[in-house]
């Protein structure tokens, strides 16, 4: 490894023990924000801002063993987004372990980043056989020197046999947020949605804000690529940007669900928010050798409010 590569491997990227003694990455930048990743699961489950405050939702029983994935963070959803056919819930990407890719072909972003890692995911004989296609998954996160946190999937179908193959996905992404009932989320108004709650019908969102008093599980279709989530007792404001994924999921599972869900707290339903960068309605399609690409960055800045209102001009059409 060189010297410049060890320089960033000391200050950027170190490679730990987590949980059970999961393998873990964790991203520092110079400003004192962090991240973590688990090669189980390729799986964010910390991001923190420079003061240290933990961004993401875990639940304090989510498992950190395999085959269960980690309740929390940013699961990826891959082959599949939800339940149906053969395939278990929402893909089998997030139960599997990652490797370390060393060699990832270039990648056409923002190389004045120095904290991020770069994973590969690709079948086994086991998966072959509920799954049989070949593909190559690579997955970099990256902590930007701002404390964004991107993460960039390549999807390439490495099928011989001249088939292509179709995927559903989506960036499972968990945020913490002080206190559900005072959450709005800005950028989804008026826009389709199919509801899970009631066997996936379409309906039409109204024109406020969405906010929560009760379970949501909602696919947004073809939303903006901007998403404002708002925590007011905090006053901060995420901002989830995407690219290669039109549609959005939003879900707090609430009080019933939630005692439901055995590695899920009961109260915890309260200090959560999934907002997921997702493709759904219309699934992708790869013929063998074609590459799909699906980007997601979240960046959590102070909320500027006037008369208790997010401008949503400000916060979505800002840079
Ligand atoms: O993204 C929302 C959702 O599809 C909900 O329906 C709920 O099932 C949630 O995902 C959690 O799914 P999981 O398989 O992680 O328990």
């Amino acid at each position: 490894m060189s010297s410049g590569a060890r320089e960033r491997e000391k200050v950027f990227v170190e490679h730990c023990k987590g949980a059970n003694g999961l393998d873990k990455v964790v991203l520092r930048e110079v400003r004192g924000t962090s991240a973590e990743v688990y090669l189980y699961g390729g799986q964010v489950t910390s991001w923190k801002n420079e003061y240290g405050e933990e961004l993401l939702f875990v639940s304090s029983k989510a498992t950190f063993k395999s085959p269960k994935a980690i309740r929390g963070g940013i699961p990826i959803c891959f082959p599949q987004f939800g339940s149906h056919g053969s395939l278990e819930q929402h893909g089998f990407a997030r139960n599997r372990f990652w490797s370390i890719d060393h060699d990832p072909p270039p990648f056409p972003t923002n190389s004045g980043n120095k904290a991020f890692i770069d994973l590969i995911l690709k079948p086994s004989e086991e998966d072959s056989k509920i799954w049989s296609h070949r593909y190559e998954f690579r997955l970099r996160v990256t902590l930007g020197p701002g404390g964004d946190l991107m993460l960039t999937s390549r999807i390439r179908n490495t099928n011989t046999d001249g088939k292509s193959f179709t995927f559903t996905f989506a960036y499972h992404t968990y945020l913490f947020v002080t206190d559900i009932s005072e959450v709005r989320v800005e950028g989804l108004e008026t826009l389709d949605y199919l509801d899970n709650l009631k066997g996936r019908e379409r309906f039409t969102e109204q024109g406020d804000a969405i906010t929560f008093e009760s379970e949501v599980d909602k696919i947004y279709l073809s939303t903006p690529t901007k998403i404002a989530i708002l925590d007011h007792e905090r006053k901060r404001t995420f901002v989830l940007r995407k690219d290669g994924l039109p549609d959005a999921v939003v879900w707090n599972p609430w009080d019933k669900k939630a005692k439901a869900i055995s590695d899920f707290g009961d109260d915890e339903y309260k200090h959560m928010l999934c907002v997921e960068a997702a493709c759904v309605e219309k699934p992708i399609t790869l013929k063998p050798g074609e590459e799909w690409k699906g980007r997601q960055e979240l960046s959590a800045v102070p909320s500027s409010y006037c008369s208790g209102q997010l401008d949503p001009c400000k916060v979505l059409q800002g840079g």
